[in-house]
């Protein structure tokens, strides 16, 4: 236990009618829903760098929080005093997973060498405490954006020697999310894009990209890490263009290497948003292409055009959000990060309580409101008996293969085929939507 909160016991759930601030309203772990505890149709994680690391800088100011670690000291002994609060926060919000890049967790030191064993360290007091809690890793991931190196890129940089020191880290951290026993391995693109093409040869990047991730799935199958590579899916920020643009943009890849049956993504709703699209979206398309992994539900602010990592509070959104990770059978090896900061002025340790039980409570609230759309089925209905004519023999026939344009071509003018428009219904079905809320 330590003393950064005001709280010491953990976070109960009270019911709707509680006014206590710091009590669960929705989210009741053992309640089940569609078969399953919400805690494991949820899985909620608890993320080390914007709940820990993140100081409260923004382009026009520096650190707002002053939190203990980061003050002037011995780095190690703040890097095992931010794993002390990260156990307390998982124990205070009763959440079973974090998630964390190795420069989270420890100091980087003057050498990769260096760094490897701060890693190393860190990991084994992680490793004791997860041992003792039954806290699981949701996932790892390494930072390859924030060190001056990796300006330029990462994999995709025009120096060979940033690809390599890029090899050599990942390879100590997808060594120690294994030993940690870690569900995912993460790769989000920090500064794998361009900021001008006029020094840029964009063919030969997306080769480096393909070549890396090919070389990090090679290596997670020898040695034995049983989870999925994630890839997380940004369209710019910070370079001006990413590579791992969107959901559709990563399929292409991953299709051009042949890794699709290897690597899945992690969907961030802020990322969707800066892409031009809506969080349901990114995820259903996923699923449809049999690549959907896990979530980040920080979301974006709908006139700011940049990651603004809010937590996500929004009940609606994220009922159509877990009604398509419903749909696609729920969550195996993913969760529910919260990849989310605090706002720069919440300065209160207990600030950082609110907003995971706010977002909890959203995130349950939601659930219940998808497994009611699940349960109901009349959406379900509605969209399989818009598409009933393709069970037909002879509509089958045409994507089955065993048509062709000109066979298809005679039969419609001997039929004299005229299609008759039906109604897509988009208000009645936007109403049906708005009584399960
Ligand atoms: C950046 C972002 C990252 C990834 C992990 O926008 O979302 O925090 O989730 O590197
Ligand atoms: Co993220």
């Amino acid at each position: 236990m330590t003393s950064f909160y005001s709280l010491q016991n953990p976070i109960k759930y009270e019911g709707p009618e509680s006014r206590n601030p710091l009590a669960f309203r929705w989210y009741d772990p053992k309640r089940k829903v569609l078969g399953k505890t919400m805690e494991e149709q949820l899985r909620f994680a608890v993320c080390y760098w914007h709940t820990l690391c993140w100081p409260g800088l923004d382009p026009f100011g520096g650190e707002t929080f002053l939190r203990p670690w980061h003050q002037p000291g011995d780095e190690m002994a703040h890097a095992r005093m931010k794993a002390d609060v990260m156990f307390e926060t998982l124990r205070l919000l009763g959440v079973k997973f974090f998630t964390f890049h190795d420069l989270d967790i420890a100091p980087e030191g003057r050498s990769l060498a260096e760094f490897n064993r701060n890693v190393s360290t860190i990991a084994d007091i992680l490793e004791k405490k997860m041992q003792e809690t039954g806290v699981k890793l949701l996932w790892g991931t390494a930072n390859m954006f924030s060190n001056r190196r990796f300006m330029a890129g990462a994999a995709t940089n025009p120096d060979p020697d940033v690809f390599a020191y890029c090899a050599a880290q990942v390879k100590h951290c997808l060594d120690v999310t294994k030993r940690l026993g870690g569900e995912n391995y993460v790769m989000w693109g920090g500064r794998e894009g361009y900021e001008t093409l006029l020094n840029t040869d964009i063919g030969r990047e997306l080769k480096q990209a393909g070549r890396f991730l090919a070389m990090v799935v090679d290596y997670k199958h020898k040695i034995g890490f049983e989870g999925p590579i994630l890839i997380e899916p940004k369209p710019q920020e910070p370079t001006k263009h990413q590579y791992d643009y969107d959901v559709a943009t990563i399929y292409g890849l991953l299709k051009s290497y042949g890794l699709e049956n290897d690597v899945k993504l992690n969907i961030e709703q802020n990322h969707a948003i800066l892409a031009g699209h809506t969080f349901e979206h990114e995820i259903a398309l996923a699923a449809a292409l049999g690549i959907f992994g896990s979530l980040d539900i920080n979301r974006g602010d709908y006139q700011s055009g940049w990651d603004t990592d809010q937590f996500a509070m929004n009940v609606p959104e994220m009922a159509l959000a877990l009604y398509e990770v419903l749909k696609a059978g729920g969550f195996t090896t993913g969760g529910l990060n919260f990849d989310a900061k605090i706002r720069r002025q919440s300065l209160d340790p207990d600030d950082l309580l609110h907003a995971h039980v706010g977002s909890m409570d959203a995130c349950a609230r939601g659930l219940l409101i998808a497994a009611k759309m699940i349960e109901d089925g009349t959406l379900a209905s509605h969209v399989k008996s818009r598409y009933a004519k393709w069970d037909e023999p002879k509509n089958r026939a045409m994507l089955e293969g065993k048509e062709t344009l000109d066979s298809i071509a005679a039969r419609v003018l001997k039929e004299g085929l005229d299609p008759k428009p039906k109604s897509g219904k988009q208000e009645y079905l936007e109403n049906l939507l708005n009584s399960y809320m």
